[in-house]
């Protein structure tokens, strides 16, 4: 059994069938016995745990809720009760499990062809390749439809020239899926093979946030690809933008394994801390205020994230409901990180608790597949009709 008991305080797992109950609790067990034990030396080390890539995939947790090719088909709300737990772990696990399954496999299994399929996705599955997901460049992050790196097509191949930025698991990936600019200034897939003469990847060092998740800057330069390796399914901005939906969804999940993580933390150290009268912190007021509000906070996320998840499973769901709750679980996990940091006065920024690990996690969450005001300004488009992004 798992030894973290949850945060349940309106009995929310009545509202779960014993299916994905089964599936948080397997990566609840998982987390427990893999990744706390191990994750604050890497975060301090800045590496990446990459032994642990056979073990998630033996767990199906790579392209889990796709169907055939080897994965494991899970509905949306079990996928999104395991990012959840990933990511109570530690966000850069859930990052690499997000950009190996919404990120690689999700735009080969919608938009590639068989040959494609067959080719990637076992592998990715499997954990036997890795791969990454090249949309922002230097200059354009929230405004991607401006990219700059192009795409020419030379008899019966495409030549790639460009840069991306911030790009999770780029070094170690197999496989890293470009979108590019063609000729005609729409915007298209590539899968792009590591060791392909002109492409190149370098890590971004002195990070003070996703320790241990790989973040990478990607350049091609003349870089040849086989006309084969064009996603042929998809055109446009829509492409990558449909990537993210499946993305953003797992992440708003992940920020409440964030928050549960510094909750516990922060009510444990409450009620055994003492000060003033040889009392616990957590009989003061002031202290009480604040694990009041994370819990409730934490509370009103997890029925956000599940009627958004069964909206998913039943096909009903406008990438404008994905987009609340990424800003809304988020920006919850970011509030109850400083708190419980907070609460935990000097002990807090030391790595012999989690909390400060989960804060500065966070900033990065908070600003990447759309930052919490782009998703601010989707939602106001959706309700006014008017976009207020230029
Ligand atoms: P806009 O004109 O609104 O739309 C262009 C076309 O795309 C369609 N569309 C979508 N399709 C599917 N899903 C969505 N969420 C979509 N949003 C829009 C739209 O219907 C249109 O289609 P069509 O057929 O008419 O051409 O585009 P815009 O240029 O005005 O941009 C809108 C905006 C700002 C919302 C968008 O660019 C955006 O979301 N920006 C944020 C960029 C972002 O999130 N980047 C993430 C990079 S990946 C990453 O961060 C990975 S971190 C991974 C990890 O480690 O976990
Ligand atoms: P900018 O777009 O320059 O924004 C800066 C600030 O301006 C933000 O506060 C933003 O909200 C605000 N702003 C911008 N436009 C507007 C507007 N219209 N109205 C109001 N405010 C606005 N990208 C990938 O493609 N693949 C990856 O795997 C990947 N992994 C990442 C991993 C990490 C650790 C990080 C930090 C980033 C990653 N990213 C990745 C990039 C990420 O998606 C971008 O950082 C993000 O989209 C924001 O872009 P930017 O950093 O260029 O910020």
């Amino acid at each position: 059994m798992p030894s973290f008991p949850g945060v349940d305080y309106l009995d929310f797992d009545s509202l779960l069938s014993d299916e994905e109950k089964l599936a948080r609790n397997t990566a609840r067990q998982f987390v427990d016995a893999e990744i706390t034990p191990l994750i604050e030396e890497y975060n301090r080390d800045g590496k990446f745990p990459v032994q642990l890539v056979p073990q998630m995939a033996e767990l199906g947790l790579f392209g889990a809720s796709l169907k055939g090719y080897g994965c494991a088909g899970m509905s949306n709300v079990e996928y999104g009760l395991v990012t959840q737990e990933l990511e109570r772990g530690d966000s850069g696990l859930r990052s690499f499990v997000s950009v190996q399954s919404a990120l690689v496999m999700y735009p080969i299994h919608a938009f590639g062809s068989e040959r494609q399929k067959e080719k990637w996705l076992p592998l990715l599955q499997q954990g036997k390749a890795i791969g990454c997901f090249g949309l922002t460049e230097p200059q354009f992050g929230s405004n991607p439809g401006g990219m700059l790196t192009r795409a020419v097509k030379k008899g019966g191949d495409y030549i790639l020239n460009g840069e991306k930025m911030w790009i999770t698991s780029g070094s170690i990936a197999d496989v890293a899926v470009i979108w590019a600019k063609c000729e005609d200034d729409v915007i298209r897939g590539f899968l792009v093979e590591k060791g392909t003469p002109g492409y190149k990847a370098w890590d971004v060092h002195g990070k003070y946030s996703l320790r241990a998740s790989v973040t990478s800057g990607l350049a091609m330069t003349d870089c040849k690809i086989p006309a084969g390796n064009l996603l042929p399914g998809v055109e446009g901005l829509k492409g990558p933008l449909s990537c993210l939906n499946q993305a953003r969804y797992g992440i708003g999940w992940g920020g409440i394994g964030a928050a549960m993580a510094c909750y516990d933390t922060a009510l444990n150290y409450a009620k055994q801390r003492k000060q003033f009268d040889n009392k616990p912190i957590a009989s003061h007021q002031l202290v009480q205020e604040k694990l009041v509000w994370m819990i409730t906070e934490i509370t009103k996320a997890q029925f956000l994230a599940l009627q958004v998840g069964r909206l998913k499973d039943a096909g009903r769901v406008h990438p404008s409901h994905i987009s609340m709750l990424k800003m809304n679980n988020v920006w919850m996990a970011r509030e109850t990180a400083r708190m419980a940091r907070e609460i935990l006065g000097a002990n807090g920024i030391v790595d012999d608790y989690c909390v400060m690990r989960h804060m500065n996690n966070l900033e990065s969450v908070f600003t990447y597949e759309g930052t919490h005001d782009i998703h601010k300004l989707i939602i106001g488009e959706r309700i006014t009709g008017i976009a207020a992004f230029s």
